[in-house]
């Protein structure tokens, strides 16, 4: 029998790796069989240690809006290799991308530069905490925000994936000062503020939620929240690490026309390299250090590699508007060809797609908040991502992932998932 180079990479990885990945959606126990180990991509594909091509649609959980390896971002990684790898010093680059990020992002009059979405969210509640100390937040069920302990409450994504939403490791302490409520819902979050009156620092929420599948704010939803916040003085957070510069040039809250105090951004901004970042108000951002009082820095923050992919995607997005005219089209060709193969085949389900992003749940109910996306049968997911991958089609091996676009999909590739599509589906129907 012969043994394919992935399998035998995750056997060694056991070894070495807690589980052989770096991350646990990774190692596909949520969908079965062994975790392709990847070589390269370019474009709308991915290629494992194999040699196999597979239509990729993670793009590495948002940030390819371009596709993978695009010559703009590749180019300026290398021109800037070229003067050296990391400063921990100031440089140019990081005053251009945080001028380009305030002229883009409504919220942000000034952001700090992070390494990861989970740096940006850890941050940023300590400074609205430390602004309005206090030290109570509001997440919502199923939202997810990185791996901070005071995140990892009913966190969605990975960890509902490998069904423990609550990590042992977060003290009691520390779990205390988060306030759990259910997303869509204003009432909720009413008797949360009127039982801790005068104690709540802030409310973060991924304004379009992919990490328990995509879920779509109601009308009204994002608006209600807002004026909330303003009335009790509490720091209302946008968490757009996957959002921000890809439902819209200025992310959710362009497209919905809220703006929040506080914007988390991770992923895009460095075009695929590891940046997060976190900005807002002026007064509230001028509480980070070395301004006012609240601490946060790092040596590779800012990183000028970083920096130069960041600001190549960034300017390629601000220039070319018809990005997400292209990646709309995308979303909804592929959302509506995915509907009507469901109902000839007679499956139940149900298709949450925004843009360039989309869930596909086996459930026929609506799925609007964590609850609901728990109905999903996920043990059909797991079939039909199998069923997808054995022919070509490389989705999140999560049925809470947002599966992201990019401009790379052209007319023939969509067709070819669709097709992938409906021959998955009868498959798995038997
Ligand atoms: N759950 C993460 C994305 N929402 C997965 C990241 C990864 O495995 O790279």
């Amino acid at each position: 029998m012969i043994i394919s180079e992935s399998k035998r990479l995750f056997e060694k990885a056991q070894n070495f790796i807690p589980g052989g990945v770096n991350s646990p959606v990774r190692a596909f126990r949520a969908v079965g069989g062994d975790p392709l180990f990847i070589k390269k991509a370019d474009g709308a594909f991915i290629y494992d240690e194999d040699d196999n091509a597979y239509i990729e649609l993670i793009n590495s959980w948002g940030p390819m809006i371009l596709g993978h390896n695009h010559p703009l971002i590749r180019e300026a990684v290398i021109k800037a290799m070229e003067n050296g790898t990391s400063f921990g010093a100031p440089t140019a680059r990081e005053v251009e991308i945080a001028e380009l990020i305030v002229s883009m992002v409504p919220s942000v009059e000034k952001v700090r530069m992070v390494n990861s979405g989970t740096e940006a969210t850890m941050s940023a509640i300590r400074v609205a905490r430390g602004y309005t100390g206090r030290d109570k937040f509001i997440k919502m069920e199923g939202h997810y925000h990185g791996h901070g302990d005071s995140f990892l409450i009913a966190a969605g994504s990975g960890a509902m994936t490998m069904g423990n939403p609550d990590s042992p490791g977060v003290t009691k302490g520390t779990a205390k000062d988060t306030l759990l409520a259910p997303y869509n819902n204003l009432e909720a979050i009413e008797k949360l503020i009127s039982a801790n009156k005068g104690e709540i620092a802030a409310l973060i929420l991924e304004p379009v939620p992919g990490n328990m599948g995509l879920c779509l704010p109601m009308p009204g939803y994002l608006q209600g929240l807002r004026d909330i916040c303003t009335r009790e003085g509490i720091i209302l957070i946008f968490d757009e690490v996957m959002t921000g510069f890809r439902l819209a040039k200025g992310g959710a809250q362009e497209l919905f026309g809220v703006t929040p105090d506080m914007t988390t951004l991770g992923k895009i901004i460095g075009g695929g390299m590891p940046v997060g970042a976190y900005g807002g108000k002026k007064e509230i951002m001028d509480f980070v250090s070395p301004v006012g009082p609240v601490y946060q820095g790092g040596t590779l923050s800012g990183n000028p590699i970083a920096m130069a992919a960041g600001l190549g995607m960034l300017h390629y997005l601000n220039d070319h508007p018809e990005v997400y005219t292209r990646l709309n089209e995308i979303g909804m060709q592929l959302s509506s060809g995915f509907a009507s193969i469901n109902q000839k085949l007679g499956v139940d389900y149900t298709i949450n797609q925004l843009g360039s992003m989309y869930s596909l749940f086996f459930t026929s109910g609506n799925v609007t908040d964590f609850d609901s996306a728990k109905m999903s049968d996920t043990a059909l997911f797991g079939k039909y991502f199998q069923a997808m991958l054995r022919r070509g089609v490389y989705l999140g091996p999560s049925q809470f992932e947002s599966l992201f676009l990019s401009i790379a999909l052209t007319d023939e590739i969509i067709e070819r998932i669709l097709n992938a599509h409906e021959e998955s589906i009868k498959e798995i129907l038997g």
